[in-house]
């Protein structure tokens, strides 16, 4: 009878022991690793709200997950080093973060941290059973830019003018940007008039407002009247510009109309937010496959234009022939390509 007693007793003391071992779920951790500052860059204010949101899914789903975000600031140099030393830390399942140059830094950081997974959006790598990376076609997205700019630039708009021209400032060079960005926002532009050109600056940095409107203001003078603005904090330096000396600016990524009502008057877009949150989600699930890259175009419906919220002062036949335009690449019917 004793024996029994002392039996059962130590049953319920071994469960009531066990218990915070079933209780105990797996926490995922997550870094966001911003290379440059959140404010004003619309990829990088996507890809945290996407994290976010893939956060909040996952957590009404009963999972526990952490987010840590870190700004790796302007300093491109110092990329390397901040993100190694997130990795040997060991804390994070996953670091994500977003831009072109970001796959072969996160490569570099494998050597010394061989363990870390990555999330990579923006950007293209294949082969590396550590790195996933969901990527954009930019080529798609600077023709669609760049066909409406065109369309805006041989309007009857008030300060549209005679000259086949429109302009691009970027933040600075790299091979999406030369090779793809800009050469398929003057492809676009040429598909409305083959005589039209492209006044390219560069601005040296993602930051410097006052220069970018500086720049803005040169190009304005040099008879671009439509500007594409790629250079983060600068943006709002190309609307200033845009304001003062009468001309239209083009946003890039996100629907950026609010930053400068009836001076923006179109913008494409990426589908960076809900790629980053279903990538996330599918990683904190186990079903996210690595070494295998994403590249997501209009046919996905990741790259469009972003027809909600063009201001009012934009001409009618404008809107409907981008509609067109999309409608044509979607379906097949008409395929662009940067070679
Ligand atoms: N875009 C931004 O809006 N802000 C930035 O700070 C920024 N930094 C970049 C740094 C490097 C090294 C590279 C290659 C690109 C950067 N971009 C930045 C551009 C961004 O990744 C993307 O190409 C553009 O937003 C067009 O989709």
């Amino acid at each position: 009878m004793l024996k029994k007693k002392v039996f059962v007793i130590c049953c319920i003391a071994a469960f009531i022991t066990a218990l915070p071992v079933f209780a105990k779920e797996k926490t995922y951790n997550i870094a966001v690793f911003v290379p440059g500052i959140v404010k004003g860059s619309p990829t990088y204010e996507l890809l945290v709200e996407g994290v976010q949101e893939a956060q909040q899914r996952m957590v009404k789903a009963g999972k526990k997950v952490s987010v840590k975000t870190v700004e790796g600031g302007f300093n491109q140099g110092e990329w390397q080093n901040g993100l190694t030393a997130l990795a040997l830390t060991k804390k994070y399942d996953i670091i994500v973060s977003s831009n072109p140059s970001l796959p072969a830094i996160a490569e570099k950081v494998l050597q010394t941290a061989p363990h870390q997974k990555f999330l990579l959006l923006d950007g293209y790598l294949a082969g590396n059973a550590n790195i996933k990376t969901v990527g954009f076609n930019q080529y798609e997205q600077g023709y669609l830019n760049g066909y409406y700019a065109a369309l805006l630039s041989t309007s009857a708009m008030k300060h549209a003018n005679s000259a086949y021209k429109i302009g691009l400032l970027a933040g600075q060079e790299y091979p999406v940007m030369n090779e793809q960005i800009k050469k398929g926002y003057l492809d676009g532009a040429k598909a409305v008039n083959k005589d039209f050109e492209l006044d390219f600056r560069v601005l040296g940095n993602w930051y410097d407002a006052a220069k970018a409107s500086e720049l803005a203001a040169s190009m304005i003078k040099n008879k671009t009247d439509v500007i594409l603005t790629i250079c983060g904090g600068g943006n709002a330096g190309v609307v200033a510009a845009a304001r003062e000396q009468g001309a239209y600016v083009m946003w890039f990524d996100f629907p950026g109309y609010a930053y400068g009502q009836d001076i923006i008057l179109g913008s494409t877009e990426i589908s960076q937010k809900s790629a980053c949150t279903d990538a996330v989600i599918a990683f904190i699930e186990g079903r996210l496959t690595f070494g295998t890259p994403v590249e997501l175009g209009v046919e996905d419906g990741a790259v469009g234009f972003a027809f909600e919220g063009i201001p009012a002062s934009v001409p009618r036949d404008i809107i409907e022939k981008e509609k067109a335009l999309v409608e044509k690449m979607k379906t097949g019917a008409i395929k662009v390509s940067a070679r």
